[in-house]
């Protein structure tokens, strides 16, 4: 059974719009290129890619661990304004009233994870967390709220949209591997994951 809350909307975005979304992303990049976070204490790097839209982005290094900032942590410029087709999207598929604040933009290279996490460093925890796929596939995990609870296994293809909210929100997740060669969306393959994201309780 599927913990509550969880939804899969499978091929959400047509090959249309998967185009223009990557051209919105390629348009943050301009200003806001990836750059690779690094494990809160440890400083190890992580295996991913990073960047952030909208008025919050997430960010981690060695120092200052897990938070939110108004700043790209390389260039110190403020991240780049929400792309509206990312608004519109939140208003149609999170029943949530308030926008989003934070869009999170994951790359992962072919064979790369991102191992077992809660998502939990936002103030407004009521709020769901809206993802998008765009590239190669992955196999993605959900479990429950311990990180030993079952888990279940589904592939996210590009277009797929997974809302996290109710129960499943506080759920462990993750990405077990993206497979090379699975679409032609990316001129140069990986995996492009937005995370759209709700931030402060105001
Ligand atoms: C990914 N996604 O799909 C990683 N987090 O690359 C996440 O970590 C995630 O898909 C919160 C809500 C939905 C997600
Ligand atoms: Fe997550």
């Amino acid at each position: 059974m599927m913990i509550d809350g969880f939804r899969h909307l499978d091929g959400y975005l047509d090959a249309e719009r998967q185009r223009a979304y990557v051209q919105l992303v390629r348009g943050v990049l301009a200003k806001a290129p990836l750059y690779r976070p690094q494990m809160p204490r440890s400083g190890k790097p992580f295996s991913i890619l990073m960047t952030n839209c909208g008025g919050l982005g997430w960010v981690s290094d060695k120092d200052g661990g897990y938070r939110y900032q108004p700043h790209h942590p390389a260039t110190g410029r403020p991240w780049p304004a929400m792309p509206r087709a990312f608004l519109e999207l939140w208003a149609d598929v999170a029943g949530w009233p308030a926008p989003p604040e934070a869009c999170l933009i994951n790359f992962y290279a072919a064979g790369t994870r991102l191992g077992s996490h809660v998502d939990c460093d936002e103030a407004e925890m009521r709020a769901p967390v809206v993802s998008v796929s765009l590239g190669d596939d992955a196999i993605f995990h959900v479990g429950g709220s311990k990180r030993a609870d079952r888990k279940s296994r589904m592939t996210l293809r590009s277009g797929d949209v997974v809302v996290l909210g109710g129960a499943s929100r506080r759920a462990y997740h993750g990405i077990d591997r993206v497979i090379g060669g699975t679409s032609n969306l990316l001129a140069d393959g990986g995996r492009i994951n937005l995370t759209l994201r709700r931030v402060t309780t105001a």
